[in-house]
Parts: structure tokens; sequence; C-alpha cells
């Protein structure tokens, strides 16, 4: 008798502990105590930009907040590794998969197999192409085709009334990336009505830094000599981590971004906010990688079998040379 009182007495210690230790995870404290969880396998696209590092870390803290049991995996910018980390999602038998697709096409086969395990699937951030309907429920990110436009629509309005060519350089993002194909295709959209406006180079820098600052010195190297001080107009980065890079490489010969060159890039992450109140930088369109909350309620309300809208887009703004320096935001990433 005295053991079975003890023994209860365990329990339901041992229930309350579970209980506060739910609570504490910030998510729903009697649901995660007394159901399962719901496991959401995510597999990311890899590391490549400073945007990159707080998706994930945006995306791990949502869960944790949500309650939501997280099966992580980096592909290290590798569709095979996502493709192989959605297989093992569906052999796990998780609630919901969500990724980041690293390129817009080559993932029928593997959508195909977790549709037909009745497993929903989210795209985070980047969108793919496919001729089959109803590969996966649910978009969430941004709309990159704006992005693009409203870079291209800032520049068109700085060089009103000036007279003369503007050329232009873009750094592209990852070939075959939803992000640099909507980005491309957007500011093309807004600046082809001027024939003022020519690209003279576009070049992948696979949104990385590194790769950005060696384009570009590449670039440099055709378009600037020190004799001549040749230098071109403009450079549109598909990422601020690209324009950092190119800054750099500007730098090192002399030639002084956001002065002797205009500096549009994307993202909006702090280093760029900074480069903007430097005058290093001139425009800056925003992309938020924080969608991470938005994405666990999507899971919850699949997990529950509810509908989820098609496509969620988040809102964001541009951050230029002619706002007030102390507008900018703080930005943790
Ligand atoms: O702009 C870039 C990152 O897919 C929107 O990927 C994302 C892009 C972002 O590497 O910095």
């Amino acid at each position: 008798m005295k053991k079975i009182a003890l023994l209860s007495a365990a329990v339901t210690m041992i229930s309350f502990a579970l209980i506060f230790i739910a609570y504490d995870d910030g998510g729903d404290p009697l649901e995660n105590a007394f159901e399962n969880k719901i496991v959401l396998g995510f597999a990311q696209l890899g590391a490549e930009s400073e945007w990159r590092t707080a998706s994930s870390q945006n995306v791990m803290d949502a869960a944790v907040k949500y309650g939501i049991e997280l099966m992580f995996e980096n592909a290290q910018q590798k569709q095979e590794n996502q493709i192989k980390a959605i297989r093992s999602f569906i052999a796990h038998r998780v609630d919901v998969i969500a990724f980041s697709p690293v390129v817009e096409t080559g993932w029928d086969n593997v959508l195909i197999e977790a549709k037909s395990e009745n497993i929903p699937v989210i795209l985070v951030d980047r969108k793919i192409q496919s001729e089959h309907q109803g590969l996966y429920a649910s978009f969430l990110g941004s709309d990159f085709e704006e992005e693009g436009r409203r870079a291209g629509a800032w520049l068109v309005k700085k060089f009103a009334g000036v007279s003369g060519g503007v050329s232009i350089v873009e750094l592209r993002g990852t070939d075959g990336a939803s992000p640099a194909h909507g980005r491309a295709l957007g500011f093309r959209q807004a600046v082809s009505s001027d024939a003022r406006f020519r690209i003279v180079r576009s070049m992948s820098g696979d949104f990385m830094r590194s790769k950005g600052r060696e384009t570009m010195a590449q670039i440099l190297e055709e378009y600037y000599s020190p004799e001549e001080g040749r230098v071109i107009d403009v450079v549109f980065a598909h990422n601020d981590d690209m324009a950092i890079g190119a800054m750099e490489a500007m730098e090192k010969i002399g030639v002084a971004p956001g002065r002797d060159v205009v500096m549009i890039s994307i993202d909006a992450q702090r280093s760029a906010l900074e480069a903007l109140r430097q005058g290093r930088m001139n425009c800056v369109v925003e992309c938020t990688p924080y969608i991470g909350e938005r994405l666990m309620e999507l899971v919850r309300d699949l997990a529950a079998g509810r509908e989820v809208p098609e496509a969620v887009y988040s809102e964001e703004t541009v951050f230029t040379e002619d706002g007030d320096p102390g507008d900018l935001p703080d930005r943790p990433y």
C-alpha cells in the first residue's frame, strides 16, 4: 500500500515536471504534456549567407516556441542532399515536411513520394517549378519579382533627369534558384522601358560574399583601369552578402562604393544597413528571414487537417539613402 502511494506521488511529480518543461518551451503546456508533439522535418538548403543563418535560427526558435519537434538537416547547397533529407523524413513518417529548395526544378519524384505517403509539404522561402499540380500545400516567403521591381524602380528614380547611358553590373544569386530568377526578372521589368539603362555584365556569385568579391574583382579588371578610371555606374546584387563582397573588391582598388558606383542590394541584413548608414550603399530592398512562426502556424494547421493558403507572402519595405539613417532598424542578423 505504502509502495503504491509512493509510486503515485512519484507519477504526479513527474507529470508536473513534464508540464513545467513544456511550459518552459513556450508552447501550449497542456497540449504538449498530454499529446504527442507534432514532428516537422525541415531540409534547409545550406549556410551560404547571413540571411540563411538567420533563417535557420529563426526556424529553430519558432519550433521551440510552438512546442513542435524539429528534425533539421542542412544540405550544404546540394540538391541531392536535400532530396536525401526529405526521403529520410518520409521514412520517419514526420507529420509535415518543409524545405527551402536550392533550385526550382528536379523535385517531382521526391514530392510525389511524400504525397503518396500523405505527408504535406510546405515550401519555405524559395519556390519550385513543376508540371504537376498539388505537390505542395503552401508556399511561405517573399515575392522575388516584386523585390527586383522595387530595386529597379528606385534606380529609375535615382537617375531621373540625368542624361547619358547607365551601365549596370548584375551579381546574380544561385543559378536556377527562384530568388535569382524572380529578382532578375522584376529588375528588368522596371528598367527596360528606359533605353539608358544597360545591363553590361550579369554574373552569378551564388549568393555568397566570397564569390561576390571574386566576381566583382574580375569585372573590375575588365571595366576599370587606374589610368582611364572608367568604371561601371551601378551594381545590382541579388543579396547583401554578394554586395558586401563586391564593395570589398572595389575598395581594394580605390573605387568608392556608394559614391563612384551606385550600390543596390536585397535582404537588408545588419551589415548592409550599416553600409547604408556609412554611405557605401544606396538602396537595400528588404527580404525577411523571419518567417519561422508563420511556418509553425501552417504546420499546426496541416497536422490538424485544416486548409492552408496556397501562398503566404511577407510584408517588406525598401531602405534608401534618401531616408533618415536614424530610422533604420537594428537587426540581430
Ligand atoms: O536573399 C539570400 C539567400 O532565398 C530569399 O537566399 C533567399 C535568399 C536570400 O542566400 O541572401
